[in-house]
């Protein structure tokens, strides 16, 4: 059934937070709003100004193009457009766009009466970005430190800063959001077995509920977190991986120079070995 002959009272007027009712219309399916607008306008320049960057770069090949924050010597300056300004240009772009798509969403969110928690979740992956190219490289001093927009140019931007601290998996930050990213895949794994298993039981059988979820775990390991439980647990992971992601990069540089094995010497050095 198409969704929208069943879902018109939920389009309801109000709940803006720019604009009033200018812009409290809906194309086809999507709200547009003032940060719908602003989106597709932060999205528009953006991908423009790559494909320029592109177009004026040594090649098409999509696994190579890159567009290359700017020099060390410019330091926090303004860089011209084809030597790091494109790349300034890019990342306001982005994260434009980014900080449009969450104001949409707590739009969406206030004009349902809902709860925030899905724009302060998706404000965590914000927060990650922001970090690697602005909090971070403003730290260090230079724009030099963001990372370049381009497929193999960011993979390689990641294991060359990994290396510049001797071996990143020995930074205990790392390790926490690795930690959180792991169990976060676990918790949705089971999660989405659970759910999938108790609404196919089999052909001919009849659909399981919650007591049976419940009653799985208990049986498997003596807890069951609930079904509310189990989703608060997952936005709690999800958000504290991409937290301990952005500390675990603001932190190499501007807290810790050095390689990130040495940072453990502290174990070596506590008095009680003496
Ligand atoms: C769980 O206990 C539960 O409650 C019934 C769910 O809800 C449907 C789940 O999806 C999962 C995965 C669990 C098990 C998780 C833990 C942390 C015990």
């Amino acid at each position: 059934m198409a969704l929208l002959s069943f879902e018109r009272k939920y389009r309801v007027r109000g709940g803006t937070l720019v604009g009033g009712d200018l812009f409290d219309f809906w194309v086809g399916p999507f709200f547009v709003g003032f940060f719908g607008v602003t989106t597709v306008f932060f999205t528009a320049v953006g991908i423009s100004l790559i494909l320029y960057g592109a177009a004026i770069g040594p090649t098409w090949n999509p696994f190579l193009i890159s567009i290359n924050p700017p020099a060390q010597e410019v330091g926090l300056g303004f860089a011209p457009l084809k030597e790091g300004g494109l790349w300034q240009v890019v990342t306001i772009c982005a994260i434009g766009a980014f900080v449009s798509w969450a104001l949409r969403q707590a739009e969406i969110a206030r004009k349902l009466g809902m709860g925030m928690h899905v724009p302060w979740a998706f404000s965590a992956a914000i927060l990650a970005y922001v970090t690697l190219v602005v909090i971070r490289p403003v730290l260090l001093g230079a724009w030099a430190n963001g990372f370049p927009y381009g497929f193999m140019s960011h993979l390689e931007w990641v294991s060359n800063t990994g290396y510049q601290y001797g071996n990143f998996h020995y930074n205990p930050v790392h390790m926490i959001a690795i930690t959180f990213f792991f169990t976060n895949c676990l918790a949705l794994a089971l999660h989405g077995g659970l759910i999938l298993a108790a609404t196919n039981p089999g052909k001919g059988r009849e659909v399981k509920t919650a007591e049976h979820e419940n009653t799985y775990f208990r049986d498997t390991i003596g807890y069951s977190i609930g079904t509310l439980g189990i989703h608060r647990l997952g936005l709690f992971l999800a958000v504290s991986a991409s937290v301990f992601s952005a500390i675990c990069i603001v932190i190499s540089g501007p807290l810790w120079s050095q390689g990130w094995p040495e940072w453990w010497d502290w174990w070596q050095r506590i008095p009680i070995w003496k």
